[in-house]
């Protein structure tokens, strides 16, 4: 299980702001609560800043880096700004890269960098005639991706599929999609993890909280291992632990009990 705090994203009005005045210690702030809330990863995403990206991205891992010791992922569809996040970080763990997808072009830039930073990846069920509908076009893209992914060297377990969450207030069937490619993928590829971003799906709705933590159960249930969220909602982060423990994925409940010891999602 691998949580990934996705609180320093530029999508953020907070975090825009922040960038435009370089604000180092509201992101030092944002990067140290979620690490406190049990994030293992901290995700980096300066996607806003259209014109010096790589120089931000570089600067946010700097900043992040000084304040607290976590492995980073870093957040961007574009490679120069994956380059300049991955040569900034100089602690010892492994980052993760978000992410590669099976577009041509895409794919060939990005895999060098993988390979060469034996980083973590996020695969992007995506490719050239764009962003999956169904199931069947997940699958197939997955496929691809796995088949790639391993055939350039990167390990199984550095693998994560991002089946594409998208808003079910705009397509009804957009969770049920998710949930049957996770069914698929458990099948056909066990060692491989699965990863989403779970705010997607609650987009355009009321009370987002709820649709993302009944998204997270139903997801973790069909065979999801890992989230970019919110680490900060305690809910959400009872929900998790309660749930591993309820799928046989916590020994003697020792997680769950920890995680409680430490008060981590009490309200
Ligand atoms: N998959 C992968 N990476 C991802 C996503 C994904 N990275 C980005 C995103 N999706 C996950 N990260 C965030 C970060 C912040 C917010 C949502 C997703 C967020 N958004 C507010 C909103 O939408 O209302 C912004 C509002 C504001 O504060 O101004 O908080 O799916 N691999």
């Amino acid at each position: 299980m691998l949580i990934v705090g996705e609180l320093i994203n530029s999508s953020r009005s907070m975090i825009k702001d922040a960038l435009e005045k370089m604000d180092s210690t509201l992101i030092q702030e944002i990067a140290q609560k979620q690490v406190e809330a049990g994030a293992h990863y901290i995700d980096v995403n300066c996607g806003t800043q259209v014109y010096n990206e790589p120089e931000i991205m570089a600067w946010l891992v700097k900043v992040i880096q000084d304040k607290v010791s976590a492995p980073l992922c870093i957040d961007s569809p574009n490679p120069k700004v994956l380059k300049a996040g991955l040569s900034s970080i100089n602690n010892n763990y492994q980052p993760m890269v978000n992410s590669i997808t099976a577009e041509a072009k895409k794919f060939s830039e990005v895999i060098p960098l993988v390979v060469e930073y034996k980083v973590k990846v996020i695969a992007l069920c995506m490719d050239d005639s764009g962003m999956p509908k169904t199931t069947e076009d997940r699958l197939r893209i997955a496929d691809r991706l796995v088949n790639d992914l391993v055939s350039a060297g990167v390990k199984e377990d550095d693998i994560h599929l991002d089946p594409l969450v998208q808003p079910v207030s705009f397509d009804s069937q957009a969770g049920v999609a998710v949930l049957e490619t996770l069914l698929k993928l458990k099948e056909q590829y066990p060692r491989v993890h699965k990863i989403c971003g779970l705010s997607n799906v609650s987009f355009g709705l009321p009370t987002r909280k709820i649709i993302n933590q009944t998204f997270m159960i139903q997801t973790m249930t069909a065979g999801m291992d890992s989230y970019i969220l919110d680490p900060l909602d305690k809910k959400m982060m009872g929900f998790i632990y309660a749930s591993q423990a309820l799928l046989g994925k916590d020994d003697f409940c020792m997680n769950y009990i920890a995680v409680h010891r430490k008060g981590l999602y009490t309200e």
